[in-house]
């Protein structure tokens, strides 16, 4: 079905606007492209489709460049085509693109660079630019750009709420389903360059021969997009498939172990990207098994890499069963081995500190590992915001993180800058996002869980694009360029993450969602069987008041943020209130900021959440006539849930609450139902 969201943002219907699409044709008369790589035949299928369908003609190559030619191709290729100017500035995978002669040209110094400036082209008509007199030029900001796929062999996704994994392991490598071109599309059009296929909790099948000759296959597919295969290796592979008796870094068999593998992987996929590791976390095995650090693990792999200039992303994701605060024990295993890793080495943190919350504060490793390159890993499938069935619209959340300022070197030392390698000068430089794709039609279940997809591979290339940018190019192509619809519903959008944020953890609570599923509130249990687990492990609730104490007279995990950056949350009296119950146990009856007590404020919390849901349906019901009635039922749909749902997170979290703070509710917020 055309409407069912399969096509994402790339859906280059006929344009509507009359004088527009009479401009357009005006200004587009045919193609040329020069070149003749895989790259470039993409490049030359998606102008041609894309400009047939939006403009309502057929638009063919020509033989030589004439008024109204699209030309594509790299400097080298376009020779004395290209207006003298220099290409310096867009590096090896951006773009330029200029109008000159009458003549549209789409350059940039590799094939893929001028393969993202097709589709930025295309974006540009998409969203109703005028393309008279383009003069622009554009290069990433990070050099790794990667989805992180959580899938399984057998197809199930951890964490997955989209449907099964799009890869058909059983019918790979024979059967290419066309989804993987179309998701090879997705990803160029934004940027993205890396995809890590398996999940992170790997099964060391995944490096056997049959299953890389599977990888191949996909990586066949992802070359002319530029985009490189990479995989989850499981650190107990040469005990589980290679026979031997141990995984020991130190051990010249398991070194050459791995050595050979490698070389085998690369036999099978020459561009191969490297690996992505969870060790010694959740039960994962890992160096430390052998009284390794995670350092002599990484360099291990990163040595059988570098001949072929792969690269490791070892995350940082660990905690183990102790009495130390979960939120501390990251940082205390890392940062003594800054320094000890390989150049090709990233240590891959996630945004916060403790697991993908709605709210978190930004990881206390940003900033405190200058030698060595960190990577930021966000979370877009909605593993603790309401899955694939609650809209959340992310960017707010990933632009709060990555504009926090660390204090590492002084003022304007953003996470950003750590990650972008530019506060320390490194070269490596990469975002990850955990996908949120399955093979649901519309690949993200939620109609609007594609614009967090599309935000993650826009934010790696240009971190500088506000929510409000991105919520508006993507809502243009994705739905219509009509303002009617897209200013209300933007404003939904950039709303949204903070009404989830109200509804399920308002003023710094964090991990109070059902154990292990993680989806509906239990700020109750405490059943789990690690205490770091339950929900009253992290909001401490009693008869004194709520919140963690993780100032110098509790867990004092405060300590591991610089003087400068510490201080906004160190006392009650500096801590905004959205980040209170973070860092400070509080007793019910204090004043916050907003002047009401504590317990009344989170009351209020939880009912501007639900009303904020309420708002949301509200928008959607006035405006979704000027979308296509499948999509607009979909999210009628999923909005009433979530809005029941809003509901049932603040019932349930005010019942309980109130069991210790003793106090009524306050005029306006209903009895819990
Ligand atoms: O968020 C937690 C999830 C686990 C996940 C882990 C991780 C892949 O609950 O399912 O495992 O994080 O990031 O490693």
């Amino acid at each position: 079905h055309a409407e069912d969201g399969y096509r994402l943002w790339l859906r280059y219907d006929l344009i509507t606007d009359a004088a527009l699409l009479q401009d357009y044709r005006t200004h587009i008369s045919g193609i040329y492209i020069t070149g003749e790589s895989a790259t470039m035949a993409a490049a030359r299928r998606e102008l041609t489709t894309a400009l047939t369908g939006m403009l309502g003609k057929t638009i063919q190559e020509q033989p030589k460049p004439q008024g109204g030619t699209v030309i594509a191709g790299t400097a080298t290729a376009l020779g004395p085509l290209l207006p003298k100017g220099s290409l310096s500035a867009t590096g090896e995978e951006g773009f330029r693109i200029l109008t000159t002669a009458g003549r549209t040209i789409i350059t940039g110094n590799t094939d893929a660079g001028v393969l993202h400036g097709v589709f930025h082209f295309l974006r540009l008509l998409q969203t109703h630019q005028p393309i008279q007199t383009l003069d622009l030029s554009s290069a990433p900001g990070i050099r790794y750009r990667i989805l992180d796929h959580w899938d399984n062999l057998n197809r199930t996704i951890e964490r997955g709420y989209a449907g099964f994994s799009i890869w058909d392991w059983h019918k790979l490598p024979g059967y290419l389903d066309r989804r993987y071109t179309d998701y090879a599309r997705a990803n160029a059009s934004i940027g993205i360059n890396g995809t890590v296929l398996n999940n992170v909790n790997a099964n060391a099948l995944s490096l056997s021969p049959a299953y890389l000759e599977k990888a191949a296959a996909l990586a066949n597919v992802f070359r002319p997009y530029g985009i490189k295969v990479y995989l989850s290796a499981r650190f107990s592979a040469p005990i589980e498939t290679g026979g031997l008796k141990t995984a020991d870094p130190q051990d010249p068999q398991v070194q050459q172990w791995w050595k050979d593998k490698v070389k085998e992987i690369y036999s099978y996929i020459p561009d191969f990207g490297g690996f992505l590791v969870k060790a010694n976390s959740e039960g994962q095995p890992g160096p430390q098994n052998y009284g390794r650090s995670h350092a002599d693990g990484a360099n291990m792999l990163a040595d059988a890499l570098a001949p072929y200039k792969g690269i490791v992303m070892w995350r940082a994701f660990v905690y183990s069963n102790t009495n130390e605060d979960r939120f501390k024990q990251a940082y205390d295993e890392f940062k003594p081995l800054d320094g000890q890793f390989r150049d090709n080495v990233a240590v891959q943190v996630k945004n916060g500190p403790i697991d993908f919350q709605p709210r978190e504060p930004f990881h206390p490793l940003f900033g405190a590992m200058p030698r060595t390159p960190l990577m930021i890993e966000f979370q877009l499938t909605q593993e603790y915001q309401g899955f694939a069935t609650h809209l959340v619209y992310m960017p707010p959340q990933f632009r709060e993180v990555l504009m926090a300022d660390t204090y590492a070197k002084g003022k304007g030392s953003t996470v950003a800058k750590v990650i972008d390698g530019s506060l320390e000068g490194h070269s490596l430089s990469g975002i990850a996002g955990v996908a949120n794709i399955g093979n649901d039609r519309n690949w993200t279940g939620h109609p609007f869980g594609q614009a967090n997809w599309y935000a993650l591979g826009r934010l790696a290339w240009d971190y500088t694009l506000t929510p409000d940018q991105i919520a508006d190019e993507w809502l243009r192509q994705t739905f219509t360029n009509d303002t009617r619809f897209v200013n209300p519903v933007k404003a939904m959008m950039l709303a949204s993450h903070e009404n989830l944020v109200n509804y399920m953890t308002p003023l710094g609570l964090h991990h109070i969602m059902g154990y292990g599923h993680h989806y509906g509130p239990a700020p109750w249990f405490d059943k789990g069987a690690r205490a770091d687990w339950n929900p009253v492990y992290f909001h401490r609730a009693d008869s004194a008041g709520i919140g963690f104490d993780r100032t110098a007279t509790g867990s004092n995990a405060l300590a591991q943020y610089t003087p400068e950056a510490r201080r906004q949350w160190a006392t009650l009296d500096s801590c905004p209130d959205i980040w209170l119950l973070w860092f400070h146990h509080v007793p019910w009856n204090y004043t916050l900021h907003s002047g009401n007590t504590l317990w009344n404020e989170l009351c209020k919390r939880y009912e501007a959440g639900v009303q904020g849901v309420q708002t949301m349906c509200n928008t959607w019901d006035k405006v979704s006539q000027f979308v296509d009635e499948e999509r607009a039922e979909q999210v009628k749909m999923l909005l009433q849930i979530q809005l029941t749902e809003a509901g049932w997170w603040r019932d349930a979290c005010l019942a309980y609450f109130q069991t210790f703070a003793k106090m009524p509710l306050p005029a306006g917020i209903p009895a819990p139902a």
